[in-house]
């Protein structure tokens, strides 16, 4: 090297760094089948554990029968609600300051609801006994919507709970009132729209299950189970089982996605642990399809009266909106504390809109908890769809054309910091640019032409836009928590005097790939190789404290920590460095992967030197290793931007719809591994088309679950998916120490609106504002055919 050299640093890209497209390390044993799934863990001695679910929405149970499950040999214990009652185990709290039923007592609320457990030699024995049980229940009328809960002589479904005089479950209200009655007042126009967003279901090809093992002689108990929080758990078992915090270890395995499912804590959790302090043995739960499809995991299921007040030119001048969402029969909703209908409000956050006012009511129904959140920021989904839904009628109804309608409305690059409708403060973005990125790839102009000529030949094509910025990263510790517990996130950083490390966080993958991102802020904040940084998460006994992985907030907060404890490490190396220098700190800096001597740029030692040096050849007074947590308290929500242009025909004669193009362009920030980031978008995409085309979980008028199988709730394969053109947009995030902003849930909050847009537009007739997803073929012909809305839950014409 010569002395004219003007840096020795390292190729960021080679190292696999910030920016590089890493392939991700997990993948190596997932495609291998060897990776290490709940059901994969088998320990000696194991029992098996199987849940009795109720056949019944609603009823009464008058009595269990248990002696013949007993008597089935290899049947090693059966648990029922009244066994439960009496060690005051029947009801566990929900997350949000509700109850829920750990198995039934008094009635079955919903169809699936878990009833008894058997606990066996293996899984066909427990289900056998399971089949032995005998219950006797005695029906009562079932409640499947909120029309029904509210209705004034609707039975009350929640009878275990004092000062429940009916099936409201919450009211909640947020933005100025009198401000947004004025703004109407001063309308031009005011545009309405009604929907419903219906229930869905995060399906994750690994269902949800646990091992517990309680070991009576070292009063340890160790749960392997499918969380995406499980420091969270360990803090519930210790704060409302009351067992020793330090006692208790829980081990989140590989997960084969989550999508959501995996936040909340369900009863067969809680069983398994019961179980298993009671037979001293480790007792397994692997919940099956069915039971995973109906009783867990359910997002979404909400209505909503929208109205936007409009001025002649386009200008939104205030938001209405009121929003009935069903919860089923418990308020088990995944969500931070405070806002009681996740974070609707975060709805038209990208618009600039004077006033907006939003009233939510929240109703128990004979259905399955739901609103535990799909890919989305708790009720984000709902509100970016809502929002993206109401900005294309409002256009329609001012006959403005709908890119023109949102460049109008949108937040200006300059208006930043921003005070959204409802209270957010939003940092950064370029909101047209991302627009105008969109409408140049998918050819806004031609496509316009193309549409009017196929339109003269019978051909309905459509073109369709959603624009949003979502809430990610919960969250700062002012304004979020969970259970009280508030919302940070954290790393630990061992380097190994070999220059080799361990990286651990709070965060926990379900398969979005931390084992290969973090590795890559270690390698852009150190100048380690990914490829020498190794990632654990998932255990407690291992990983630093911290509030798991849901709401995207990983990126946001455990990868700000990420890079704060690697800046901690650069921090002591420097010191090392100058030592090893023989300079003093002040003359050393730093480009990636070395220190130098500010005079001498050639005279200088790598990041491994100074590993080395920590237990080697450290200064006197100097504390040996080179070790380090960071725990990040974050100062805001990260705040990604979209926008999805789909482009599709439908066939008029059959409703058969199909997508021409779709045209995604995030702007999620800086992107640690922009491969990643654009699986994250595709996946996401893929989901947004499965809601918007094929999928739904209803109930009939008995409340019985229709959805309950693959065969009925759809999961698209390849085939079906569309081809995803991805474009991207670079806002940098400015108080998050790498710049970047959540990615995981952008496409499946705001994918779905871009395709029932774009369909609606196709059929281009003011007498259909409004078709409810799932854009069902039946449901779009009826809609072209008759020349009106097609709206609720399908099928239609059931249950109300
Ligand atoms: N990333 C990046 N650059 C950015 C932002 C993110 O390279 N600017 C990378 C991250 O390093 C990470 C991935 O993209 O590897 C997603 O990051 P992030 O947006 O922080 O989201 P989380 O890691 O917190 O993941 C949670 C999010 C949620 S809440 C759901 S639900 C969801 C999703 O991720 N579930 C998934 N994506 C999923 N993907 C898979 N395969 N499986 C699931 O269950
Ligand atoms: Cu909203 S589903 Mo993700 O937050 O686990």
């Amino acid at each position: 090297m010569t002395a004219t050299q003007d840096s020795y640093a390292l190729d960021e890209i080679k190292i696999g760094g910030m920016g590089a497209s890493r392939k991700r390390v997990e993948d190596n044993r997932f495609i291998r089948g060897k990776g290490n799934y709940i059901d994969d863990v088998v320990l000696p001695g194991m029992l098996h554990m199987e849940m009795l679910r109720s056949p019944l929405a609603h009823a009464r149970i008058k009595s269990i029968d248990t002696s013949a499950a007993y008597a089935i040999p290899g049947v090693r214990l059966v648990l029922t609600g009244e066994m439960m009652a009496t060690r005051n185990l029947a009801w566990m709290p929900t997350l949000s300051y509700d109850t829920q039923a750990v198995l039934a007592t008094d009635k079955v609320r919903f169809q699936g609801q878990e009833v008894a457990c058997v606990i066996a030699d293996d899984p066909y024995l427990a289900k056998d006994g399971c089949d032995a049980i005998r219950i006797e229940y005695e029906p009562l009328p079932v409640i499947v919507n909120p029309t029904q809960a509210l209705a004034a002589d609707a039975p009350i479904i929640r009878d275990d709970k004092e000062n429940q005089p009916d099936n409201t479950c919450f009211t909640w209200e947020v933005g100025d009132k009198e401000a947004t009655d004025r703004a109407f007042a001063a309308a031009d126009l005011v545009s309405t729209l009604k929907l419903h967003y219906p229930r869905s279901h995060p399906s994750p090809l690994e269902c949800c299950g646990s091992i517990a093992d309680f070991n009576r002689s070292t009063s340890r108990l160790t749960v392997y189970m499918t969380t995406q929080a499980p420091h969270i758990v360990r803090a519930a078992v210790a704060l409302i089982a009351e067992l020793p915090e330090h006692l208790i270890r829980i081990i989140s395995p590989d997960l084969g996605g989550g999508f959501g499912n995996k936040v909340p804590v369900y009863p067969g959790y809680v069983m398994s642990i019961l179980a298993s302090i009671l037979t001293e043995r480790p007792v397994k739960w692997i919940e099956d399809r069915t039971g995973n499809l109906i009783s867990t995991g359910f997002a979404r299921d909400v209505y909503l009266d929208g109205e936007l007040a409009l001025r002649k030119d386009g200008k939104i001048l205030g938001v209405r909106m009121h929003t009935d969402s069903d919860h089923g029969a418990f308020f088990a909703d995944a969500q931070p504390s405070k806002f009681k209908i996740g974070l609707m409000h975060s709805a038209f956050a990208a618009y600039d809109i004077p006033a907006a006012h939003l009233t939510a009511r929240g109703v128990y129904t004979n259905k399955a908890p739901g609103g535990v959140a799909y890919r989305c920021s708790f009720r984000v989904t709902e509100a970016m769809f809502f929002q993206e839904r109401m900005v294309q009628a409002a256009a329609d109804d001012l006959g403005m054309d709908q890119a023109e309608f949102r460049r109008v409305n949108l937040v200006r690059d300059d208006d930043f910091p921003h005070r959204t409708p409802f209270g957010f403060l939003t940092d950064s973005g370029q909101y047209a640019k991302c627009l105008d990125v969109g409408l140049e790839a998918i050819g806004y102009a031609d496509f316009r032409r193309q549409q009017e000529e196929a339109r003269k030949r019978g051909r309905l094509l459509g073109i369709g836009i959603s624009t949003m910025t979502e809430p990610l990263g919960a969250g700062n510790s002012r304004e979020y928590d969970i259970l009280g517990i508030k919302m940070f996130d954290s790393a630990e950083l061992r380097v190994h005097m070999t220059g080799k490390a361990l990286l651990r966080t709070g965060a926990k993958s379900q398969g979005q790939g931390h084992e290969t991102t973090w590795a890559q802020i270690v390698a852009h904040e150190l100048g380690i190789p990914a490829e020498d940084v190794v990632v654990e998460e998932g255990d407690t006994d291992t990983a630093p404290f911290g509030m798991g992985t849901y709401a995207s907030r990983s990126t946001p907060v455990a990868g700000a920590a990420v890079a704060m404890v690697s800046r901690k490490i650069r921090a002591k190396a420097r010191k090392l460095a100058a030592h090893l220098l023989e300079v003093s700190e002040e003359d050393v800096d730093w480009e990636l992967g070395r220190f130098y001597v500010r005079s001498n740029r050639a005279q200088g030692v790598s990041i491994q030197q100074c590993a080395m040096a920590a237990y080697s050849n450290m200064p006197d007074g100097m504390e040996p290793g080179l070790e380090g947590n960071a725990y990040y308290d974050p100062p805001n929500l990260t705040w990604p931007f979209a926008c999805y242009i789909a482009t599709v025909e439908v066939d008029p004669q059959t409703g058969v719809w199909d997508v021409l193009r779709f045209v995604a362009v995030d702007d999620c920030g800086v992107r640690i591994n922009p491969m990643v980031v654009e699986g994250q978008i595709m996946g996401g995409l893929t989901e947004a088309y499965a809601m918007a085309n094929m999928q739904f979980i209803t109930f009939d008028a008995d409340g019985n679950c229709i959805g309950s199988n693959f065969m009925d709730y759809l999961l698209p394969t390849a085939w079906e998916t569309p081809g995803w053109e991805l474009h991207e947009v670079v806002t940098p995030c400015p108080h998050h120490p790498i710049g970047a902003k959540g990615i995981g849930e952008c496409a499946t909050v705001g994918g779905p609106a871009a395709f029932v847009n774009a369909v609606l537009d196709a059929i281009g007739s003011a007498q259909v504002r409004n078709i409810d997803m799932p854009l069902l073929p039946d449901r779009v012909y009826d809609a072209i055919a008759q020349q009106h809305d097609v709206s609720g839950a399908p099928p239609v014409n059931q249950g109300d």
